[in-house]
């Protein structure tokens, strides 16, 4: 378990950082001192009140907007120097038709730097906050109304203009289908305070599932301080990161095993992590059993048939375990068969679902189109084999069954891609 630092540290850490920076403008710029020091005492002194109550449960929204609503300087330090060096590990081309996702705004310097400007060779992007104040910010930043690049819903805003839209949340569960594809996604600091690695996970996972492959994720933390399980404030997002279809900037393949740590170190070195092409992994591997009857939850009537593999004779929980759980594809084949398949397949525990049956392995095999079935029967008992050769997403929990076949569907849509981009070719027996 991860400790979720807005509920045990970040209050006081803040309430440190403003009175040191109170007492500093009191000893070194006596003539200035009236009016900063005056507001960061007021909001000293708010926070002192929150902390002599008894311990109540505060939302990132409450903390974002205090964060914005004293001495910036303070409870954001060195924000343009991060957002710089953020703007450039997110690599975005100057060419105006960019789409980035921003989560966490800050006072809107890093929208200023991808999006900013007087040319229209900004991206386009959409930032999302927890918190009003924040998003208020940024907007003022980055310039309301004519010439200003920030669009704001119900002020002429269509759907197709050039700028940065704004969206309040503090969940990534917020993001919809339509609010990608993005060529690069950057979490401003506070990944790590949504709680447990399941909560880290998930986040990235949503956000992942908006980047097209080949666009990149970058991870920036502020340096958390004296943080229980913490390095100098450097979270270790190794295990985390090889759960998901990320790879390390700049390394050949996918696997990250060989990685001992993977940090967001400072301010200046956010950590850098691309979806490969075509999803590739960096090693391909085999599966091979008997299909076996599954749920009997309808798949076949959802237009999703699953052919269920018998874990047991797929290597069981010694090498499922050694997988990230989640979607992958690759090409299908029956033991009498000799041409291969297009397949979509799941190796997981159906979060969506309760039915405690432990890891299993479903094997979509898809037509030559969505409305056209592979087979016209049924094949319980024969033998299967798959070449697993990309990883789409992790498993998510679905709010409900039509959320995750459209997910499906989509999934599908990307394999179907991957695969004929060539980049996976299909085994030659
Ligand atoms: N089940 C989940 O609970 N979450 C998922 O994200 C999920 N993704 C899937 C993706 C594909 C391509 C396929 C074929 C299945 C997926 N499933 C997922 C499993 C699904 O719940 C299962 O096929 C049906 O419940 C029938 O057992
Ligand atoms: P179950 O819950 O028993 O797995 P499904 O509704 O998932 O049932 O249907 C899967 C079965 O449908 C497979 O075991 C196979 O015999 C048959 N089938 C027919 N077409 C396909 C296909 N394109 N992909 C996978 N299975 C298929
Ligand atoms: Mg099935």
């Amino acid at each position: 378990m991860t400790v979720n630092r807005y509920d045990r540290y970040d209050r006081y850490d803040r309430y440190d950082a403003i009175a040191r920076h109170a007492t500093m403008r009191a000893v070194s710029a006596p003539s200035t001192t009236t009016s900063v020091s005056s507001r960061d005492e007021r909001l000293c002194t708010r926070l002192t009140r929150r902390f002599s109550r008894a311990r109540v449960a505060r939302t990132l929204a409450e903390d974002r907007d205090d964060a914005v609503s004293g001495c910036t300087e303070c409870s954001l330090p060195n924000e343009r120097a991060r957002a710089d060096a953020i703007a450039r590990a997110m690599a975005l081309p100057r060419n105006g038709h960019a789409r980035a996702l921003v989560v966490g705004v800050e006072t809107g310097a890093l929208a200023v730097a991808i999006a900013g400007g007087d040319d229209a060779a900004g991206c386009t992007a959409l930032c999302v906050d927890a918190s009003n104040a924040m998003l208020d910010r940024c907007a003022e930043a980055l310039g309301r109304g004519p010439g200003g690049k920030a669009l704001e819903s119900g002020v002429n805003v269509l759907g197709n203009e050039h700028g940065v839209r704004f969206l309040r949340a503090s969940d990534t569960k917020a993001l919809k289908p339509y609010h990608g594809p993005f060529d690069a996604a950057a979490f401003n600091a506070h990944l790590v305070d949504r709680g447990d690695e399941e909560a880290i996970v998930d986040a990235l996972t949503r956000v992942v599932m908006l980047c097209k492959p080949g666009g990149r994720v970058v991870i920036s933390e502020r340096p958390a301080g004296a943080v229980e399980g913490g390095v100098d404030g450097g979270f270790d997002f190794s295990s985390i990161v090889r759960r998901l279809p990320l790879a390390a900037v700049g390394s050949a393949g996918k696997d990250l095993s060989a990685q001992g740590s993977l940090r967001a170190d400072d301010d200046e070195n956010p950590l850098v992590l691309t979806i490969p092409k075509a999803f590739e992994l960096s090693k391909r591997f085999t599966l091979e059993a008997p299909v076996v009857t599954g749920f009997g939850r309808g798949s076949k009537q959802m237009g999703v048939p699953t052919a269920n593999l018998d874990p047991e004779l797929c290597g069981g929980e010694a090498f499922l375990s050694t997988l990230p759980l989640g979607v992958f594809f690759g090409w299908a084949k029956l033991a009498d068969e000799s041409a291969w398949h297009e397949c979509v397949l799941n190796v997981g525990e159906r979060p969506t679902f309760v039915d405690g049956d432990g890891t299993t392995i479903e094997v979509h095999v898809m037509g030559s189109t969505d409305a056209t079935p592979e087979y016209d029967r049924d094949f319980y008992g024969e033998t299967m084999r798959v070449d697993v050769c990309g990883f789409i997403r992790p498993e998510l929990r679905f709010d409900s069954l039509p959320e995750l076949v459209a997910r499906i569907k989509t999934d599908i849509g990307l394999a179907r891609n991957a695969l004929a981009s060539g980049a996976h070719a299909h085994p030659t027996e």
